[in-house]
């Protein structure tokens, strides 16, 4: 058996890949590690105690707010607060950006943003939902409350960005811009185990992912490649399989592994697209980029467009390099009007 590496273990080993590295991020990551351990808790009872369901608070999406929502946000919270690397949080359960106050906040370097728990509709039905977080370097001066500035960076300047899937079993897998790591979670242990180190994803890949009941508004280019998967039977005889979980980190952690495209362009409901730029696409971007694949609006690389509000959307194309080079053949060749 070979040896058990924990993501404690890991994190430290790795830190020393940055030679002036002061232990922050690493401290930061092992409170993400924490509250990810009491969410996936509470997640696994989800169907025992009166904590699914509706709050009956809509949050500023407009969608109906999740218990677990709220119960994930404020743990997460509480997890980055409790120590002296976070300075602020942004989330996709609050409207503005949060600044912790207190004095052991105060010379913090780092802010993280985060959808505390996404594809939370689905947990009802007991379908994997995920943790996406994160995490950059302030620009405003230390010591000082953070700004606006330092929530709306674009994510090539993220340090570290990962997420924690709630699945059959749980993991947490994240970059720090050296790789992509997967670390399943031991309940008997109750520690997080390295199961998959320097996840890539293939170049090309036969999953596509999209809810082909918005397709009668879908761009042309977006049309023609679904027809494109359904009617081309590629060298290899392995046809094109469409699967879509309708939980963004079950559908991209799939892909990962086995090769694939997630598709969310902008449809009528959501002209934009209805993926957060700050909070959703720039982490998986992050994290599919250092796996070796690409993830675009369609138009630009998703980790260079400047952001100009904290819940901004975006449409996202994200996966294996080929499948995403070939969409984006098809909307160069049928480009629809603005
Ligand atoms: P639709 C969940 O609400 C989410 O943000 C992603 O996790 C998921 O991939 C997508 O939206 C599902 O959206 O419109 O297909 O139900």
């Amino acid at each position: 058996m070979s040896e058990l590496r924990t993501l404690g273990e890991f994190i430290v080993e790795k830190q020393h890949d940055f030679p002036h590295a002061s232990g922050e991020l690493s401290s930061l990551l092992a409170s993400i590690r924490l509250a990810a351990k009491i969410v996936n808790r509470e997640i696994n009872k989800a169907g025992l105690v009166d904590i699914t369901g509706a709050t009956g608070v809509d949050n500023i999406q407009g969608e109906e707010q999740q218990k677990l929502d709220a119960y994930a946000n404020d743990k997460f919270k509480a997890a980055l607060e409790a120590r002296d690397q976070v300075c602020g949080v942004a989330s996709e359960e609050e409207d503005e950006a949060v600044a912790f106050n207190k004095e052991l906040n105060k010379n913090a370097k780092y802010v993280v943003l985060m959808d505390p728990l996404d594809g939370s509709t689905n947990i009802d039905v007991n379908v994997s939902v995920g943790t996406i977080f994160s995490i950059y370097r302030r620009v405003s001066e230390v010591g000082t409350p953070p700004t606006e500035e330092d929530f709306l960076q674009p994510g090539n300047k993220q340090v570290a960005a990962g997420y924690v899937i709630y699945g059959s079993s749980t993991m947490l897998v994240y970059t720090t811009g050296n790789g992509v790591n997967g670390f399943t979670y031991d309940p008997s242990l109750g520690t997080f185990c390295l199961s998959h180190e320097n996840m890539t994803i293939p170049q090309d890949g036969r999953i596509y992912s999209i809810n082909e009941g918005n397709y009668v508004r879908f761009p042309t280019g977006v049309k023609k490649y679904i027809k494109f998967c359904q009617e081309n039977v590629p060298e290899d005889n392995r046809p094109y399989t469409s699967r879509y979980i309708g939980s963004l980190v079950a559908d991209f952690h799939r892909n990962l592994l086995k090769g694939g495209i997630y598709l969310y362009p902008r449809t009528e409901s959501h002209p934009k697209g209805k993926l957060r730029l700050l909070y959703e696409c720039n982490p998986m971007a992050f994290l599919i980029e250092q796996a070796g694949g690409i993830a675009t609006d369609g138009n630009q690389r998703i980790m260079d467009i400047k952001p100009t509000e904290l819940h901004q959307r975006v449409p996202l194309f994200i996966g294996s390099t080929n499948m995403v080079k070939t969409v984006h053949r098809f909307l160069e060749q049928y480009p629809d009007e603005e």
